[in-house]
């Protein structure tokens, strides 16, 4: 009873924080999360949703995420460099696998013990790296 319970507030734990944004170091982060958040980061991206984000729609999330308070920090935080670092085939757009590579590529270095979770312990290396 007491361990349904619990499975239902990571659950719900999990699901408010897809929606504002992966931070690191705050909490546990499932492979799961990092792939939902990242299609859902890619979506918003995708202003004619063409299925790609071309430069233009890079540019302009790029603003949008710097309006935010937080300057959308965290795993999926979208750098000057992104649109290259994602571009890995050089068409000049962003897939969504390309965009979903990238976060995931993150995690993938940060949970060292491949349990499909980031510990706090393991973001705190990753951190190193992301910014
Ligand atoms: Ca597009
Ligand atoms: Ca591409």
């Amino acid at each position: 009873m007491t361990k349904m319970i619990m499975v239902g507030l990571l659950a719900l734990t999990a699901a408010s924080a897809a929606q504002a944004g992966l931070q690191l170091g705050e909490r546990p982060i499932s492979r799961t999360e990092v792939i939902s958040a990242a299609k859902k980061q890619f979506a918003e991206m995708d202003g004619d949703h063409d299925g790609a984000v071309s430069p233009d729609e890079f540019e302009r999330y790029r603003e949008v995420q710097n309006a935010r308070p937080d300057r959308g920090r965290g795993l999926t935080h979208i750098g000057r460099s992104w649109f290259d670092k994602c571009d890995s085939d050089g068409d000049g757009r962003v897939s969504q696998s390309e965009a979903v590579a990238r976060p995931l590529g993150l995690f993938d270095m940060a949970d060292v013990n491949r349990d499909g979770v980031a510990s706090l312990a393991e973001q705190s290396m990753a951190m190193l790296f992301v910014k």
